[in-house]
């Protein structure tokens, strides 16, 4: 019956390409849900915000999830949509209802109706879903897998390593242990850039970076942070420079980076992988870890890797909605 994975990519409201990717992959409607008949899906988080069908967006992976034809981990649109809609000890929203925030939500929330009893269906379920899954010979993860951090989550956890009313509340809360794990295992490391900063895909100015955790030999702002080549970078005169300075990152980055000896594969979303005309950058990053996200709802494929024991991950095992 069970012949491995599927891990799929952040779906960021691409229920089309989601229900195309499953069909490529072998998965038919059955029973009014996904299934395949020996495989099981393996969804890594970020299923709203951004696209157009929200709601099949979380629609199909529930649906999967509670038919047992698949598993799935929390992404940080899910935590920040939990976020937005619970409250601490005083009766504030965890995650303030700012200008930004809103806007970072609004097409979820205008598709589910903050308050109604379908978004709290939705937030319910996002709140049964484990922030990590090792699954014995592959893990999976949103953004980083970092087990210091995930020690921490975990004191605060549900049996499953889902979220609970009391973590929410802390991992919202800046500055505490929570807050510093939640950041690094559901958004990934990021490190301060020293003075420079850029102009992201939202035309947000950021002064930190994300890191590429997943490589040993990235040991520098320069190559350690992770900018999509379109972006301005900008010194700490605010003139815009060819990239940031060689200067190393700082340790506390480097000791996430997983050494050579101890890396069990990961498979992980979150970090807008494109793969080129084409197909050319349709890639794993080595045969440790495996980048599914390939930015499906910025019209790449929504990209599974396709799992079957192995223990050197491969990219012939990626498949896409594209067919
Ligand atoms: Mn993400």
């Amino acid at each position: 019956m069970q012949d491995g994975y599927d891990i799929i990519g952040d779906v960021h409201g691409c229920a089309d390409e989601l229900e195309q990717l499953l069909s490529n992959m072998g998965y038919a409607e059955v029973d009014a849900t996904w299934k395949h008949p020996n495989r099981q899906a393996v969804f890594v988080g970020d299923f709203i915000d951004r696209g157009p069908h929200q709601l099949r967006a979380v629609a199909i992976p529930k649906a999967m999830v509670e038919a047992g034809s698949a598993l799935a981990v929390i992404g940080n649109h899910e935590f920040n949509a939990i976020s937005l809609a619970t409250t601490d000890d005083n009766g504030d929203f965890n995650r303030a209802h700012s200008e930004r925030n809103l806007e970072q939500s609004a097409v979820f929330l205008d598709a589910a109706t903050f308050g109604s009893a379908g978004h709290r269906e939705i937030l319910d379920w996002f709140t049964t879903l484990p922030m990590w899954l090792d699954l014995g010979g592959i893990r999976v993860v949103h953004a980083c897998w970092h087990e210091p951090s995930m020690r921490v989550l975990g004191e605060l956890a549900s049996a499953n390593n889902s979220l609970t009313p009391e973590l929410v509340v802390e991992a919202n809360r800046r500055g505490s242990p929570a807050y510093d794990a939640a950041e690094i295992v559901l958004k990934g490391p990021e490190a301060a850039l020293e003075g420079y900063s850029y102009s992201d895909k939202d035309g947000h100015i950021r002064t930190g970076g994300r890191v590429t955790w997943w490589d040993p030999t990235a040991t520098t702002l320069q190559h350690g942070i992770r900018l999509a080549g379109n972006w301005t970078v900008f010194d700490p005169d605010n003139q815009p420079v060819e990239h940031l300075p060689a200067s190393p990152l700082p340790d506390w980055v480097r000791q996430i980076t997983p050494t050579a000896t101890d890396r069990t594969p990961v498979c992980f979303g979150h970090y807008w992988f494109t793969v080129g005309a084409n197909n050319a950058e349709l890639k794993i990053i080595d045969t440790k870890a495996a980048c599914v996200d390939f930015s499906a709802v910025k019209g790449g494929p929504l990209v599974a890797y396709r799992w079957s024991g192995e223990t050197e991950l491969s990219s012939d095992n990626l498949i896409t909605s594209s067919g």
